[in-house]
C-alpha cells in the first residue's frame, strides 16, 4: 500500500514536471523576439562619408544594444507579440519599450535607406511631393538639414508623408520617432541619426558636416518606394 503510493506520487510528479516544462518551452516559443538583421551592404559601403568603423559599431553594438534590451522588456510583457509599429504607441508609456523599440525602429529604416546605389536625387511622385511642399529639393534640404542640425542632444531628424501624399520635415529626441504619439504624426520615410555615436569617430562635433555627408548616401529609390507605400 505504502509502495503504491509512492510510485503513484512519483509517477504523478513525474507527469507534472513534464507538463510544467514543456508548458514553459512553448511559452518561450510563442514569444517571439526581434532580431538584428545584418546590414544589408559593408561596413565600408559607404566610406568616404561615412567610415566603416563608425558603421560597425553602430550596427554591431548600439543597434545590438537596443534589439535585446527590447526583448528583455517584452519577456513578461503583456504587449508580447505585437508589431514593432504596433509598440511604437502601446509601449510608448515604458521607457524601456519606447527607448528601444524605438532604437530598433529607427535604425532598421536608417540603414534600408543608405546605401552606394539607387537614385540621387527624389523622382517621380516623392520628387513632386517635395516639391509642393519646399518648393524645390534644395529648399528641401535646407529644411532638412536644419531640423537635424538644430535637434538639441541627440535625437533624429525625418522626412514623413501623411496619408493623401503630403510630405512634411519634422524631429525627434532620443529614440523617438514619428510614430509615437506627441510628434508631426506622419510615417517616416528618410530619416538621420544625429545621435554623437552615429558621427563622432570621423566628424567630431562637425555634426553640420555629418549631415552634409548623409545627403550622398541617400537611396531616393527606396525612400521613393516608401513614399508610394505609405502616401
Ligand atoms: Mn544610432
Amino acid at each position: 500500500m505504502r509502495n503504491n503510493f509512492s510510485i503513484e506520487h512519483t509517477m504523478f510528479s513525474l507527469v507534472l514536471v513534464v507538463i510544467m516544462t514543456s508548458k514553459l518551452f512553448s511559452q518561450k516559443n510563442n514569444h517571439m523576439k526581434f532580431e538584428l538583421a545584418p546590414l544589408p551592404y559593408a561596413y565600408n559601403a559607404l566610406e568616404p562619408h561615412i567610415d566603416a568603423r563608425t558603421m560597425e559599431i553602430h550596427h554591431s553594438k548600439h543597434h545590438a544594444a537596443y534589439t535585446n534590451n527590447l526583448n528583455a522588456a517584452l519577456e513578461n510583457s503583456s504587449l508580447t507579440g505585437q508589431s514593432i509599429e504596433e509598440l511604437m504607441t502601446s509601449g510608448f508609456e515604458t521607457p524601456a519599450i519606447r527607448n528601444n523599440g524605438g532604437g530598433f525602429y529607427n535604425h532598421n529604416l536608417f540603414w534600408e535607406i543608405m546605401t552606394p546605389g539607387g537614385a540621387n536625387q527624389p523622382e517621380g511622385d516623392l520628387a513632386e511631393a517635395i516639391n509642393a511642399a519646399f518648393g524645390s529639393f534644395a529648399a528641401f534640404k535646407d529644411a532638412f538639414a536644419k531640423a537635424a542640425t538644430t535637434r538639441f542632444g541627440s535625437g533624429w531628424a525625418w522626412l514623413c508623408v501623411h496619408k493623401g501624399g503630403k510630405v512634411e520635415v519634422c524631429s525627434t529626441p532620443n529614440q523617438d520617432n514619428p510614430l509615437m504619439p506627441g510628434s508631426c504624426g506622419g510615417f517616416p520615410i528618410l530619416g538621420i541619426d544625429v545621435w554623437e555615436h552615429a558621427y563622432y569617430l570621423n566628424y567630431q562635433n562637425g555634426r553640420p558636416d555629418y549631415i552634409n555627408a548623409f545627403f550622398n548616401v541617400i537611396n531616393w529609390s527606396i525612400v521613393g518606394e516608401k513614399y508610394n507605400a505609405n502616401k
